[in-house]
């Protein structure tokens, strides 16, 4: 906790480690209340830091027993010990081993970094700086050391004992005891050491590499999930060969272990041969687990097993170079979703991602650069900016590369880099290097923060026979960067003719890159673009693909993005025009609802929605995606200034209806063909199907007609898989009608000793936009399913609450703000990363009308006078307020 106020750690300040540290040997004695760490560090000083003469460790929260120097126990004179560490002094000159035994307490680590016992399983999460909570350590991710671990513990109460890379000894000991070692070759930072212990039961299968390697595969679980166990499976085994075949990665350990937890702060962690893992993306049989729960699971799966390479292997200098390896992570699950899945319908749902959260952050008090320059407490910065738009940039790479030279790019980064610790840098020069492409002017979206604009504007010339098109940008300051430099945007361009089909494309001097004649390179602040041989006016489509980051304006009118909505052949460019197209009429409409006037009706729009459902040759899941309209949230941010949240509900809801209304009849037809009869599978053509279906189901009990409800009344009732019970519940959870209680008391009683199924109960019920739904979720928090220690319980009952209910988080008295800061309050005391986390729906709320506004920068001021911030929440809270 905080005694003052923290001091940033800035990037400029990096300098080597003055020692190195080659190996660890951890002898780890496990009881639930005293875990005793005997660690023994071969220690050497670093060359080009001569002369250092004491030997500083990072270590928090221990209880120091020991030290020894080469053997010799050291009295309490040779070393200094304090809150964040232990100094050994009077340190040889040459190498020394170094041994300290000390104490930690897995039973009563609330935080779940470092070692702790949750659910009667020991697990570990160290990064970014959890391992000093184990043992004494150079706790930086530049010191590389070979691990060898010794686990010891009772064999009733953790009869598994796993750690990093293979286990080379196990057995009996005496009083009920046993113990395993395991021995891990690859050199690797202590962020990504692990070691897991308790009755697990286990799921196996293996993989052959591309080499020949037998690799043996296992996923633990608690007993009892061996049978939801089979996907998550799969799926690594898919991810395993796609590796291989698209970045010819292979895997290197002769095990590969997953753990399933219940209590963990994130999705998943990467250690190196033993992932441990949120079990909400590992666990999934059709009755428990949605088509989307499969997807994350197969992403999530595929991200951590893809760190193999772009983060273990290659591994991060220091903190600030996180998104080299969660960008280019990020960048290489998304690929592979897209080639498993429909790249389409994966391009539409990633730019929906990166617009709901990480516009919003770089356009508000948090905005910081891909590659931050400083901060207070790194777990903060696990953000959407270093991910997702951390793996555009990559993206954009890619795209001014071209396929085969980023590949050259990528081998020469593994071969340069493998087995050190990178930065940035060193991966622009291997893609630079490797390629022959100048990445110099791109560098800049690595330290330059905020969402770029581009205006577009073009016109036909008919006396030349010429397009042309005049691009510039801006980027509005950030904190802490008033001035910004034009950046090296790609943008992949289409002219449409008349008839709706492409005009082949002839560029007119050197304006399009090497890679491809549709992708222009916008690198000044002005620049103006020519294609010629364009005998009629055409409709341009601009950004196909969302080929960079930014937001893009132009001098299209309702008309034009009509036509592109019914006709772009970039089908990412058509699902823009629709929301575009539906944003406009959205927008007037929430206006003319503060004004009195009457809302349109959108009849054009729908004429072009009944046309898509009509086509049998579009897929089922892009059907779904072009027809559903632009979030609450998303229309926020659009309007962006003085943003009433009523208006927006009731304008959306009411277009809703009125669409719904004029196409029932297709609607209720799309519902009928999309059925999926027989077994269920997860993959995407079905789940596509389902998709259609639900959003279809929506719409139509969007009427509010008696028998649409009762067309979900039976669905629910009906359902065989958890995807198609979810989609109607939640019709019925957030419409006022009596089969609502019912429905979800039946739920609760048929799913309430199911710990994942009971997080999606809690979740659609703070997500009802329906009036009370702050005083249920405050009752829920009541439930015996419930608890603020369990970091998936907050996700899903105050998470959703403060983060996807934008109608209710933000009522008019500020009750839903007040309210998610005594959490965030309470929470800190037990999880300051979940907390600061949460704390985080607070960070759009200038964009907010005036009196909302009070009401959140009074709760934000009552959050910094509070004395005992953690670090996490202190630096989320004075940032917000700015
Ligand atoms: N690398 C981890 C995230 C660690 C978060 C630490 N606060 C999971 C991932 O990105 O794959
Ligand atoms: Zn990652």
């Amino acid at each position: 906790m905080r005694t003052e106020d923290p001091r940033p750690i800035a990037l400029k300040d990096y300098s080597e480690p003055d020692f190195w540290i080659d190996e660890v040997h951890l002898d780890v004695d496990l009881a639930p209340e005293t875990a005793q760490v005997r660690s023994t560090l071969a220690v050497r000083p670093n060359a080009s830091r001569p002369g250092k003469d004491s030997l500083r460790l990072d270590g928090e929260g221990l209880e120091l027993l020991e030290v020894h120097l080469n053997g010799e126990k050291l009295g309490p004179n040779r070393y200094q010990e304090d809150e964040s560490g232990l100094t050994i002094m009077e340190v040889p000159a040459g190498a020394f081993t170094l041994t300290t035994v000390s104490r930690c307490n897995p039973a009563a680590n609330t935080a779940l970094t470092g070692l702790y016992l949750a659910g009667g399983i020991f697990c570990t999460q160290c990064e970014a700086e959890g391992f000093r909570r184990i043992t004494y350590m150079l706790d930086r991710p530049d010191v590389m050391a070979v691990y060898r671990t010794r686990i010891t513990a009772e064999k009733a109460l953790a009869p598994v004992l796993l750690a990093n890379g293979n286990c080379v000894e196990s057995g009996v000991l005496e009083d009920g005891r046993h113990f395993a070692e395991w021995h891990d070759p690859y050199p690797k930072p202590s962020y990504l050491f692990a070691l897991v212990a308790g009755d697990l039961g286990c799921v196996r299968d293996a993989f052959t590499t591309a080499s020949g390697r037998e690799v043996d595969l296992r996923i633990y679980v608690e007993p009892g999930n061996e049978d939801r166990c089979a996907y998550a499976m799969d799926a690594l085994k898919r991810a395993m060969a796609w590796d291989e075949k698209v970045f010819g990665r292979e895997y290197d350990l002769d095990i590969f272990m997953i753990v399933a937890v219940s209590a963990f702060n994130m999705g998943a962690m990467e250690n190196k041969g033993l992932n441990i893992f949120n079990d909400k993306y590992i666990l999934a049989r059709p009755d428990t687990a949605t088509d989307l729960d499969f997807a994350n699971i197969e992403a999530i799966v595929a991200h951590e097993y893809f760190h193999n390479w772009t983060g273990n292997r290659i591994t991060c200098r220091d903190w600030f170079q996180l998104c080299l390896k969660e960008g280019l992570t990020v960048f290489r699950d998304q690929e592979f979703t897209a080639d498993m899945r429909s790249r389409a319908v994966k391009r539409i749902a990633d730019v929906r991602m990166l617009r709901t959260h990480q516009f919003p952050e770089d356009g508000g008090p948090l905005a910081h650069p891909v590659r931050p320059d400083a901060y207070i407490e790194i777990n903060n910065f696990y953000t959407a900016t270093v991910y997702e738009k951390g793996a555009e940039l990559v993206r954009m790479i890619y795209t001014l590369l071209g396929a085969e030279k980023f590949r050259k790019g990528m081998d020469l980064y593994f071969t340069r880099h493998d087995g050190r610790a990178a930065t940035v840098e060193d991966f622009l020069e291997a893609l630079s290097d490797g390629s022959g492409v100048d990445l110099s002017q791109f560098k800049r979206w690595y330290h330059q923060a905020g969402t770029p604009e581009v205006m577009a504007s073009g016109k036909w010339d008919g006396a030349q026979q010429e397009y042309v098109l005049q691009l510039s940008q801006v980027c509005p300051p950030t904190p802490g960067q008033p001035h910004k430099e034009p950046l090296h945007i790609p943008i992949e361009i289409g002219l449409l003719g008349e008839d709706g089909a492409d005009l082949p494309l002839s560029p007119i001097g050197g304006t399009a890159a090497a890679s491809g004649a549709h992708v222009i390179s916008l690198t000044k602040r002005e620049q103006t673009f020519r294609f010629k041989n364009v005998t009629a006016k055409p409709v341009p489509s601009l950004l196909r693909g969302f080929t960079a980051p930014v937001k893009l304006s132009s001098n299209l009118g309702e008309r034009e993005w009509a036509f592109l909505m019914a006709h772009d052949s970039d089908p990412f460019n058509r699902w823009e025009a629709a929301q575009k197209y539906a944003s406009m009429i959205l927008t007037g409409n929430i206006a003319a609802l503060s004004n009195g006037k009457i809302p349109r009706a959108g009849t054009g729009f729908a004429g072009i929605v009944r046309k898509i459902l009509n086509d049998p040759g579009l897929e089922p899941e892009f059907v779904a995606q072009m027809i559903v309209l632009p979030a609450e949230q998303t229309l926020a941010q659009a309007i962006g200034q003085d943003v009433d949240v009523e208006a927006i509900h009731s304008a959306r809801e009411a277009f809703r209806a009125s669409l719904a209304e004029q196409l029932y009849a297709e609607f209720e037809r799309a519902y009928n063909e999309n059925e999926t009869p027989g077994t269920y599978s997860p993959d995407a053509e079905a789940a596509g199907k389902r998709s259609l279906r639900n959003t279809c189901l929506g719409y139509m009990a969007a009427t509010g007609r008696a028998d649409a409800i009762a067309l979900a009344k039976n669905q629910f009732d009906t359902a065989d898989n958890m995807t198609d019970s979810m989609a109607a519940l939640g019709v019925l959870a957030h419409t006022d009608c009596p089969e609502r209680e019912e429905a979800l008391r039946a739920f609760h009683d048929r799913w309430k000793d199911d710990h994942l199924v009971m997080d999606k109960w809690f979740a659609l019920q703070a997500t009802s936009p329906l009036p009370g739904t702050l005083s249920r979720v405050r009752e829920l928090m009541a439930h015996p399913a419930f608890s603020l220690r369990n970091p998936n319980k907050v996700r899903a009952l105050i998470g959703s609450f403060a983060t996807a209910n934008q109608l209710r988080f933000h009522e008019s008295g500020g009750e839903g703000y007040r309210f998610v800061a005594e959490q965030v309050l309470a929470l800190d005391k037990i999880n300051p990363q979940v907390a600061a986390r949460l704390l985080g729906a607070f960070k759009s709320w200038r964009q907010f009308e005036p009196v909302r506004q009070a009401h959140m920068r009074e709760t934000l001021e009552r959050i910094v006078s509070q004395a005992e911030l953690s670090r996490d929440v202190y630096e989320i809270a004075t940032k917000t307020l700015g």
